[in-house]
């Protein structure tokens, strides 16, 4: 059922290096008309890098592991593209809808698809609001049982920190930081926790891969959790301070559910005169080209 665009056919086939991308990130998680050059722009980063990108959304029911040009200008900018989490695979297939795809649906698609790297901006976690609202991110639970590698800059700064590593310490997934102690902070190089475990290179990211391989089951993910850059991170006063603020109007407003991480990342977008936005951009461009090289060093495994 899965649609394979030619190039992803090909390299696939062929063995050659391909990362997944997925497209919430473009339909919900950045304004237009921005959005869509930033869906060509990462594709560009991985194929400079000698990979092939593979962005992964429903169209009309029919789950796309790769996307033309027109494919992805409908993810941007079709009115109505739903969020799709990958519990809202089925009912999209059978429903011949049209949805981007979260964390959870991509990495299920690309590891159905045969696909072992993942680039993203932040993951999806546990919401501060836990205790009242069971907010907890579908994106945690599929990557205890997934095996795939995502690279992100972390979980997203909106979530509680600390509890989301915890549930994947309990969850059993995998979480290394890339050259660094710290574990990032999406908009922030060091999210003030500690990481146990540090990788230094593409190669020892696909020594682990394959580490987990021979170990077999369970089949959970690989975290690998790469910082903004420092110099490109948003100032940590500003982004307290309208993370705060984003909270308190989430509340107010009564926004629940998927519509919850959207509307904090917009909220910031428009208080930060566009500084988070940037701050996203540089977090995510970071990812694409490291899942470029742990691609290139697991293809050539
Ligand atoms: N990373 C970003 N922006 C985003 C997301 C990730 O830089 O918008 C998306 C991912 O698709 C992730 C989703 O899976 O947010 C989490 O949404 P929720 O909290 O509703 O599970
Ligand atoms: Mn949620």
């Amino acid at each position: 059922m899965l649609v394979l665009s030619e190039e992803v056919r090909e390299a696939t086939g062929a063995g050659r290096p391909v990362v997944a991308l997925e497209s919430t990130i473009i339909a919900h998680g950045l304004p237009r008309p921005r959005n869509l050059q930033v869906a060509l722009e990462l594709e560009d980063v991985v194929r400079r890098e000698g990979a092939v990108p593979a962005t992964i959304a429903v169209l009309d029911g029919q789950p796309h592991v790769g996307l033309d040009k027109g494919q992805l200008e409908r993810v941007a900018n079709e009115d109505g593209i739903r969020k799709l989490g990958h519990r809202d695979l089925p009912l999209a297939v059978a429903s011949g809808a049209s949805g981007a795809t979260t964390v959870s649906a991509t990495a299920q698609l690309a590891a159905l698809a045969g696909l072992r790297v993942f680039a993203t901006g932040g993951l999806g976690g546990v919401h501060r609001e836990w205790t009242a609202t069971q907010d907890e991110s579908a994106d945690l639970g599929l990557l205890a049982r997934t095996r795939i590698t995502v690279v992100c800059a972390g979980v997203k700064s909106i979530l509680d920190v600390p509890a989301t590593l915890q549930r994947l310490e309990t969850l059993g997934v995998a979480v290394a930081g890339y050259r660094t102690e710290r574990f990032p902070g999406f908009y922030l190089s060091d999210s003030g926790h500690p990481v146990d475990w540090t990788l230094r290179d593409p190669e020892q990211v696909a020594e682990v891969m394959r580490a987990q391989d021979a170990l077999g089951e369970p089949e959970s993910a690989l975290i690998v959790a790469n910082p903004v850059p420092p110099e490109q991170q948003l100032d940590p006063g500003l982004h307290a301070r309208v993370l705060d603020e984003a909270l308190r109007a989430c509340e107010a407003e009564g926004i629940t559910g998927q519509a919850v991480t959207p509307f904090l990342l917009a909220h910031l977008v428009r208080h930060t005169d566009g500084a988070s936005l940037r701050a996203n951009l540089a977090a995510v461009r970071g990812n694409v080209e490291l899942a470029a090289r742990i691609a290139t060093a697991w293809a050539m495994r």
